[in-house]
């Protein structure tokens, strides 16, 4: 089994989070938190900060893991995502565009659920109530949902 490790840090600051609309790549065309892949040596902490700096100018002073969610994709059963999801709620800097994300914040009640990965419609909701989740998603190739596993948790 290939197990790519990956980060994603959405900023929740009361009603408003800090979504970014992604310009290229995976996942391009759609509303997302901010982060990436890790570089060698890296903690998936560090490279959730580097990523949201390259990608938003946003330096986080707090990060807590809310999430882990692993991805599968039915034509690649030996491949697999683990998206490790953190939450921040202080940030110093202006959030910029880049050459990756458009960001933009967002009311709380109007996540645009339509045009984000078709997964964080399950657990976007439990993560802005502050609830913590565990789970796996399997995706046929046009990014459909086959199957689900999400499960509240105390501790990630
Ligand atoms: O650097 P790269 O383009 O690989 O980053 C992909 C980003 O997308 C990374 O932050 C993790 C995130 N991501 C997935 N799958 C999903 C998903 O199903 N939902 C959300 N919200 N983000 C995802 O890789």
């Amino acid at each position: 089994m290939e197990k790519k490790i990956n980060t994603l840090c959405i900023i929740h600051q009361g009603q408003k989070v800090l979504l970014g609309m992604k310009k290229r790549g995976f996942g391009v065309g759609r509303w997302n938190g901010f982060g990436g892949k890790l570089n060698e040596g890296e903690t998936i902490e560090q490279a959730t900060k580097r990523e949201i700096f390259e990608e938003a100018n946003i330096i986080v002073a707090d990060l807590e893991k809310f999430g882990m969610i692993d991805f599968y994709w039915q034509s690649k059963p030996d491949f697999c995502i683990q998206v490790n999801i953190f939450k921040s709620k202080i940030f110093e800097g202006m959030p910029v565009e880049s050459e990756e994300m458009k960001p933009q914040w967002f009311n709380v009640g109007k996540i645009p659920y339509d045009k984000m990965w078709k997964d964080d419609i399950f657990w976007l909701p439990l993560f802005l109530e502050n609830k913590k989740f565990k789970g796996k998603f399997i995706f046929d190739d046009a990014d459909n949902i086959l199957g689900k596993e999400l499960l509240e948790v105390k501790e990630i």
